[in-house]
């Protein structure tokens, strides 16, 4: 059975004081029921992604969290070290706390010219370290249009996992469908359409990769998710949790969506 993985992306918000105001507020609750009682036995895991600025601070806080939760990096470089000013290494994002690290999320591709040759360098350098690649995928509003979903997704998918054994897949990659036209839009995919493209991201994998690795893979679905459409998400058999911007800002709405999932 694959453990649901609830993840906060926090973008570039929340400054190190901000970062310990919500870890006052969050850490409180999860002492409190339902969470107190649920969480011991429950199979969620949570991540939250700050800026790395703040994941010293995020570290700190979580040293008293429950099992299961964890931190991640925005991005990284690809190589261990040398003169790439403003890059931080995989080994440094290790050192922070981390465990896991999102790859070619669309900012990154649609802003910053990440290609899927980047993408795949990131994934291996942070398969030579303890960290787990978040590889996100997803289509523009025009490809939808064009049709062009899955032919964009699975060239994604397999360009990004290019190179990655297929015994290191369930456990150590977790994939995360995100619409470029859905994030941050408040407009979520529909639960059909979310469930639809992610068995299809885990069909390519099995084909490619073997079975094994396919039915033990996690995908998530992100973009624009809530409280109110996460339940129906998460209830969907290839969807293993959520990628959450916008909601896992405030304390109350991302534990909102914990309390949906435990
Ligand atoms: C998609 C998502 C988090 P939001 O980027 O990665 O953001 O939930 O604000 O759409």
């Amino acid at each position: 059975m694959r453990k649901m993985l609830i993840a906060g992306n926090w973008k570039m918000h929340m400054t190190a004081g901000e970062t310990e105001q919500f870890f006052r507020e969050f850490m409180a609750s999860l002492r409190q029921p339902p969470f107190r009682e649920a969480l011991g036995r429950s199979r969620l895991e949570v991540a939250l992604f700050p800026p790395f600025t703040s994941l010293y601070v995020a570290a700190f806080a979580l040293e008293e969290a429950p099992r299961g939760f964890s931190l991640g990096a925005q991005t990284v470089h690809w190589e261990t070290h040398g003169a790439f000013t403003g890059e931080i290494s995989p080994a440094m994002v290790e050192e922070s706390g981390c465990r896991y690290c999102l790859v070619g999320h669309s900012e990154r591709r649609h802003l910053f010219g990440e290609t899927d040759e980047m993408t795949n360098l990131k994934v291996r350098a942070l398969l030579a370290t303890s960290l787990r690649p978040v590889l996100c995928v997803g289509e523009t509003l025009a490809e939808r249009e064009r049709g062009e979903t899955f032919t964009v997704v699975r060239r994604q998918l397999l360009k990004g996992l290019e190179s990655v054994p297929a015994h290191r897949l369930g456990q150590d990659v977790v994939v995360a469908y995100e619409p470029v036209w859905a994030i941050g839009t408040g407009k979520t995919a529909s639960d059909d359409d979310a469930q639809e493209v992610c068995h299809f991201l885990r069909s390519v994998v099995g084909d490619q990769l073997g079975a094994e690795g396919a039915e033990s893979l996690r995908v998530l679905y992100g973009g624009s998710v809530k409280a109110e459409n996460s339940a129906g998400l998460m209830a969907r058999p290839d969807i293993d949790g959520a990628l959450v911007g916008g909601a896992s800002l405030k304390s109350d709405s991302f534990l909102a969506i914990l309390r949906e999932s435990l």
